[in-house]
């Protein structure tokens, strides 16, 4: 070992003690556009003294995310969980659902919160979205349909979906929480499948602070959930259907029309971030950055590793801890599986079995800190400790073990 390596290895926290980020590196800090405008828009509410119910400002926000998307419809929600929750229901799904495993856990939540059994489908090691021979082997009499996840904003295979839910006759629901901006054959997520739900939470490249929303083509459907959305209401006095509250804000609304002022520079930073760490990585054996196809649109919003243990030594979990220590708070999206938590564990406690690929996926995924809360020097910082971590394996592993 060189002596400025040792001098590299030594001042990593968990020799030296001292973190090299004095402040936490966090995934999920939130973008924030025009502060004035926003503060404009406070104003203008509080003068108008409207605050929620289907106010001016979420009118417009619908409004632009239809111009934005190029959709029919958009139904600006209070979140993306109840957003499934009322798409599902819009859909008359009941019964069993396919969905993959390896997604947030809201995914199935969704369902089973409406008494929908999710039914856990494998993914496809490359794209991380779900595999379509998987869903397949899923389908029994009791499916209505299938919620495919655009995971990191990578669309799911929309097409063979499409075919498949023709052919089965079933529902066709997209989880688009991580999908704002990306595009799939040129035309925006948000035109697909019967519906699809977009999250704005804070943590969202782009957020309404909460938020959701759900987007579709389908008219009827579209009037149906926003009767659902605002308990059924259909006029003053008069409930049709049994309805929820899933109304948005308007200071929520405010926040995701500033956002939606800046969202194509925050697509840029989160690119040329990519880019950077990209660039960083690319060298190092057992450390793979998730790609993004190149002739489609994308909003690069996260940057995710795949750690190979074999090749480096150490584990993904260790190599958390070890940027944890320096206050870089990467993060083990997905882990464990959906499958692995309760109550799908204990109602479905051999599907771990069929599941091979997520299983796999979840020991080695991990997720880095993106977005305008991040410079190109910690960036580089970062990789940099990622560096020396897998340089060192035997060295940080008898440490780690020391701990
Ligand atoms: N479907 C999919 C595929 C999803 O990924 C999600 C949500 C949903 C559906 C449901 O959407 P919503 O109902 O939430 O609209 C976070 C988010 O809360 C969640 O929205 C997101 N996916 C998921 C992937 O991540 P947690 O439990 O990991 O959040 P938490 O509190 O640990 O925060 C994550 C990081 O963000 C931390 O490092 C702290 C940082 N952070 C967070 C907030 C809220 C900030 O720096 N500032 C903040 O204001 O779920």
């Amino acid at each position: 070992m060189d002596i400025l390596d040792k001098k590299k290895l030594d001042e990593l926290a968990i020799f030296s003690g001292i973190p090299s980020f004095e402040e936490k590196l966090h995934v999920g800090r939130p973008n924030v556009g025009d502060r004035k405008r926003f503060l404009q828009r406070v104003e203008d509410m509080f003068d108008r003294r409207w605050f929620t119910n289907n106010g001016p400002f979420v009118q417009e926000f619908e409004q632009k995310i239809c111009d934005y998307l190029g959709v029919k419809h958009c139904i600006v929600v209070c979140n993306a969980t109840i957003a499934l929750e009322i798409a599902a229901r819009a859909l008359d799904l009941s019964g069993e659902v396919i969905v993959p495993s390896f997604t947030f856990v809201a995914t199935a939540h969704a369902l089973q919160w409406q008494k929908i059994t999710p039914v856990f489908c494998d993914v496809n090691p490359q794209t991380h979205c779900l595999d379509i021979e998987s869903v397949r082997r899923k389908i029994t009499p009791r499916t209505t349909g299938i919620v495919g996840v655009h995971v990191w904003g990578q669309p799911c295979e929309i097409e063979a979906l499409t075919n498949l839910v023709r052919e089965q006759k079933l529902k066709l629901l997209f989880d688009a929480a991580h999908a704002m901006g990306s595009a799939h054959r040129g035309q925006m997520i948000g035109n697909f499948g019967d519906a699809e739900v977009f999250s704005f939470h804070a943590t969202k490249f782009f957020n309404s602070f909460e938020g959701g929303a759900i987007t579709t083509n389908n008219s009827e459907l579209a009037s149906k959930i926003r009767l659902m959305k605002n308990f059924g209401f259909s006029g003053l006095d008069k409930v049709v259907f049994p309805g929820t509250n899933g109304k948005m804000t308007e200071v929520s609304a405010a926040m995701g029309l500033t956002s939606l002022e800046s969202i194509d520079s925050f697509i840029e930073i989160n690119q040329r971030n990519f880019q950077f760490y990209n660039n960083e990585l690319k060298n190092l054996n057992g450390i793979k950055v998730f790609q993004y196809e190149k002739n489609e649109k994308r909003n690069f919003q996260y940057i995710i590793l795949e750690v190979d243990e074999s090749q480096t030594g150490l584990t993904r979990d260790q190599l958390v801890q070890i940027l944890h220590s320096e206050n870089v708070l990467a993060r083990k999206y997905f882990y464990p599986g959906v499958h692995e938590m309760e109550p799908y564990k204990t109602d479905f406690p051999q599907s771990g079995k069929e599941l091979p690929e997520t299983k796999s996926l979840c020991q080695r995924v991990m997720s880095l800190p993106n977005g305008s809360s991040v410079n190109i020097e910690s960036i580089k910082h970062i990789c940099e400790i990622i560096r020396i971590a897998v340089k060192h394996p035997v060295e940080i592993r008898e440490k780690l073990a020391s701990l």
